[in-house]
């Protein structure tokens, strides 16, 4: 039987959901669900998951070395995986539908400077709606790194599994004491949906995600689920190479939702087991009415609360809202301006670094930050 997990009043809808989706491939977001599958949160507060270790994201500038600062990137990445892709599991009790943040939608937050790790401020917007493009900017001023990068998907269906390719890749910045900067090119993984017959969806990665430095260290990683390198899922093998050499340096195991070692030496690698930090954001009532938690605020309510109509109603209002700002558009030959970032057809960092990792498709467009939010996140007080 179908959706051993879908509450009895929604398996009939699940079931046509699941049937539309093995038909159907592109931008799932804009597919209508049953509620029990959606969640309150706006796919423009993802991008928070790459720092809720910031002690990790700062500690790559304290690198005395470019291959140590190769090993502590590495390090950061896997660490951030946990989180990307388990939270909703942990948080939510399955994988579950996000909103589909409109044009425009901005999600800003920080992590206060402790223990002189330097505050680390985040800065978010949904650059396109369809496709649904979602593009971030994340710095620690102090520590002079910075994470910029945009984040697309598309999907298929196979084998009973929704399958995503990301689309878009991040490039992290770190500038040096000598005045040198040394660039990453991460690229993202492959992401596979299991268990959507019975309606508690989770992820599990595939095939091999790349993170380059401009220094020509390059570190290479594979996933795998169930039944490969451990047989257990969330598996991953990482290798370090040196700039010109195919030669592992540095080989690391494990797994990435709980702990990872070097396989030389047995020391840990990765353990992201402790609690992480969730990110800071500011109240409600100090927002903008595009900042994603104050414009969903009655979706997510109606959702939370288990009162879908008022959900479907609000949304309808945002939808319709939205409609009409783009007609206005057309007729008066206007198009939406982005407020933090700008469209570039080709960024000629991926271009650099993706020939060193003979990356595939050899350029990618991007969006770059304009360095113009300065009155928001307060920046910590000596
Ligand atoms: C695929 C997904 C939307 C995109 C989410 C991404 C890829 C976004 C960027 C983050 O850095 C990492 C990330 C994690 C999420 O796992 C991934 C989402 C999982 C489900 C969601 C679909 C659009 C919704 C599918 C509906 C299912 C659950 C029935």
């Amino acid at each position: 039987v179908i959706g051993e997990a879908v509450p009895p009043a929604q398996k009939s809808s699940w079931a046509s959901f699941l049937k539309s989706i093995a038909s159907f491939s592109g931008d799932l977001s804009s597919m209508t669900a049953p509620p029990f599958i959606l969640s309150p949160i706006s796919l423009t507060e993802f991008p928070a998951y790459w720092c809720e270790r910031p002690e990790l994201f700062s500690a790559i500038a304290d690198a005395r070395s470019d291959e140590e600062r190769s090993m502590l990137v590495l390090k950061w990445f896997i660490s951030t995986l946990k989180g990307q892709y388990t939270s909703r599991n942990e948080k939510l009790g399955s994988e579950k539908k996000p909103l589909n943040p409109v044009l425009g939608e901005l999600f800003y937050g920080y992590w206060p400077d402790i223990n002189g790790r330097g505050q680390t401020n985040l800065v978010v917007e949904q650059v396109s709606h369809h496709p649904p493009i979602t593009a971030y900017y994340i710095e620690n001023k102090a520590k002079g790194i910075a994470l910029q990068g945009h984040s697309a998907q598309k999907t298929s269906f196979s084998g009973g599994s929704i399958i995503v390719k990301q689309i878009g890749h991040a490039i992290l910045t770190v500038n040096l004491p000598n005045g040198r900067k040394e660039e990453f090119l991460i690229t993202l993984p492959k992401l596979r949906i299991d268990g959507l017959w019975y309606g508690s969806p989770y992820i599990e990665l595939c095939d091999t995600s790349y993170i380059q430095s401009s220094t020509g260290w390059l570190s290479t990683i594979e996933y795998k689920g169930k039944g490969y390198f451990s047989g257990k899922s969330h598996s991953f093998k990482a290798v370090i190479s040196r700039p010109g050499s195919s030669n592992a340096a540095h080989t690391y195991e494990g797994l990435w939702h709980l702990t990872s070692k070097d396989i030389k030496t047995g020391a840990i690698f990765t353990d992201v087991t402790s609690p992480k930090e969730e990110v800071s954001t500011y109240p409600i009532e100090e927002q903008d009415d595009w900042e994603t938690r104050r414009l969903w605020r009655w979706v997510a309510k109606g959702i939370r609360e288990g009162d879908f109509e008022t959900a479907s109603k609000e949304k309808g209002k945002i939808e319709n809202e939205q409609r009409q700002r783009r007609k206005d558009e057309q007729a008066a030959g206007t198009q939406w301006e982005l407020k933090h970032f700008e469209h570039i057809d080709s960024d000629p960092i991926y271009e650099r670094l993706g020939k060193l990792l003979k990356a595939n498709p050899p350029t990618e467009d991007t969006y770059v930050y304009k360095h113009n939010y300065h009155d928001h996140p307060p920046q910590a007080t000596a």
